[in-house]
């Protein structure tokens, strides 16, 4: 098979670890910090949770090891989205344990959490994992959306565990994931099966963060190649000056990747999905902020422009909220009988008979082609797939429709010829940037120092990340320290919190108290390509949310 210089070269980049990484395995030792609590709901999770809740916060020192020498076999998935640096959080995880002793086994699960079920797996070699060394994609072992989570597939997982005498499993996922992860160390820690569970830090959405995680790996890559694509169309649409381009980047809820690449990119206009509901704005509203800007920028003879639109959008205007809840319970509990139904005619008359009035107006109020999308098949968890519905063509109709209106009343004069675009899967599986390559490499490699240790029901955590590796973190933290209940699809369940974009935050404040200037004036920057090789300030720099929010 051939491969292209920059894998060639990729291949050969040695991932930088935090310092104390960089010890001898056997001179590096726990420190136990404080005891913890969940985000709130303590006394339900504690009682959920009875052997892994409370436990102490670790960091590790310069110290002898107290763990015990000997042979590790370690089992490890991936789960959900791809996430650039998912293939480097293996191969650190490998590193460590046969750094530790060339007898440890690792073995990948293939296709996410079914391949633990399935029993589906390779044992990992030297030459097999120095094909994906430094690179993007989760090919290695693929990945899947299968739900760990009942009793009953916690017992073939501990089968499973037993036929290959398993002393861990390392979960890498997002937020769902990783909160399956805990029930799965709690059944092990309940049962007697000893087998330990670690979590790692997944998702380009970058909503799986709190005070301890500090970023989900993958949002930096993934944001920094849309933030290239972004820039370079800005630098197109500043050089015709005769389009607009509405450009929907990928984040299943949270705007973090949206905003992340306005403060890259500073277009002239970012949607935040977190402020839409804050204001309870209702898609008319929108579109007429997006229509006022466009007639702003073309009294200024600027019939052009650049919009961002993060992909959660539609599920944070309170109408499509309420209409999407109604149709994600109408087609759960009705399947049987829309799966009978033939053709879209017969459909739209069953979905309108059955949603609320209000819901029911708003559905019919819709272009027939987002109606179709919103009643696309479910995700496993029972959501829309909000990465298929276009809101960023819904709203190039709806602000052109608006503008016509404008146009006839006076208020505006100028030419509105819109493109639309969605960057969402080009960003998943991209060369992780360096700072992804190392954050990536350091989780995994810290797992391994976790499952030494004797330690489950943890997430490896590095932290610190806003300054380069040299003075980076390395630790553990309890994942239902992260949880707290939530209502989801009609039962309350114990999940990590989601991070949504924070309104008071230093991300969100800045890009507040600059878009105004970014609507009117052209502020386009230009952030290029990832570069791998080169200056530090170029190449190991991470976000601008990363940076603002430690101040750096
Ligand atoms: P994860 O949360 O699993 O990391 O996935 C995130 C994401 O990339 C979202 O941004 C997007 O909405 C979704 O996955 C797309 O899912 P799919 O890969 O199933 O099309």
């Amino acid at each position: 098979m051939s491969i292209s210089p920059l894998q060639s070269a990729r291949y050969r980049y040695t991932p930088k670890l935090p310092k104390i990484l960089q010890s001898d395995i056997r001179s590096v030792a726990v420190r136990y910090g404080n005891e913890t609590s969940s985000v709130s709901d303590s006394e339900k999770i504690r009682e959920l949770f009875p052997n892994t809740y409370g436990m102490r916060e670790i960091s590790f020192e310069n110290a002898p090891s107290t763990a015990p020498q000997r042979r590790f076999t370690v089992g490890v998935i991936l789960s959900g989205g791809q996430a650039p640096g998912g293939h480097n959080v293996i191969t650190g995880l490998y590193d460590a344990l046969k750094k530790a002793s060339e007898d440890n086994v690792l073995l990948g699960f293939k296709g996410g959490p079914s391949g633990l079920l399935e029993d589906d797996f390779i044992e990992f070699t030297d030459s097999f994992i120095d094909q994906y060394r430094n690179t993007g994609g989760f090919d290695i072992i693929g990945s899947g959306r299968t739900k760990l989570e009942t009793v009953e597939q916690f017992k073939i997982v501990a089968q499973v565990a037993k036929k290959h005498s398993l002393d861990a499993i390392v979960i890498i996922g997002g937020d769902d994931s990783n909160t399956n992860a805990a029930v799965l160390a709690e059944y092990f820690a309940a049962n007697g099966g000893g087998v330990q569970v670690i979590g790692c830090p997944k998702t380009i959405d970058g909503d799986l963060k709190n005070d301890v995680i500090e970023t989900s790996f993958g949002f930096d890559t993934a944001c920094k190649t849309y933030s290239e694509l972004i820039g370079n169309i800005e630098r197109d649409a500043n050089s015709a000056k005769k389009y607009w381009h509405f450009i929907k980047v990928m984040g299943r809820s949270a705007s973090h990747i949206a905003l992340e690449c306005a403060l890259e990119c500073q277009p002239n206009i970012c949607l935040i999905g977190e402020e839409v509901e804050a204001r309870s704005q209702s898609l008319d509203e929108i579109v007429k902020y997006i229509a006022s800007v466009v007639a702003k920028r073309a009294a200024n003879g600027d019939n052009f422009g650049v919009a961002i639109i993060p992909e959660g959008l539609i599920e944070f205007i309170p109408e499509v909220k309420t209409l999407i809840g109604e149709l994600n319970d109408l087609l759960a509990k009705e399947e049987a009988a829309y799966n009978s139904l033939d053709g879209f005619e017969a459909q739209y008359g069953f979905i309108t008979g059955h949603l609320s009035r209000e819901s029911a107006a708003v559905f019919s109020s819709l272009p027939q082609d987002i109606q179709k999308q919103l009643l696309m098949d479910r995700d496993p968890h029972g959501n829309v797939q909000v990465s298929r519905i276009e809101t960023e063509k819904l709203l190039i109709t709806m602000v052109s429709r608006e503008l016509g209106k404008m146009k006839e009343s006076g208020e505006y004069k100028g030419k509105f010829s819109a493109l639309n675009h969605f960057f969402g899967y080009e960003g998943r599986c991209a060369f992780p940037s360096n700072f992804d390559a190392d954050y990536c490499y350091s989780l995994g490699y810290n797992a391994f120092l976790l499952i030494a240790n004797g330690l489950t029901g943890y997430m490896s955590v590095v932290t610190g990340l806003a300054k380069g590796p040299a003075s980076w973190q390395a630790g553990g933290i309890p994942i239902t320290k992260m949880m707290n209940i939530e209502r989801r699809h009609g039962e309350y369940k114990p999940v990590i919190r989601k991070a949504l974009v924070e309104l008071e935050g230093r991300p969100f404040k800045y890009f507040e108290s600059q878009r105004k200037l970014w609507e009117e004036k052209t502020c386009f920057t230009f952030p290029g390509a990832i570069q791998y090789y080169g200056p530090e300030e170029v190449c190991d720099i991470t976000t601008r949310t990363l940076a603002l929010e430690q101040n750096c």
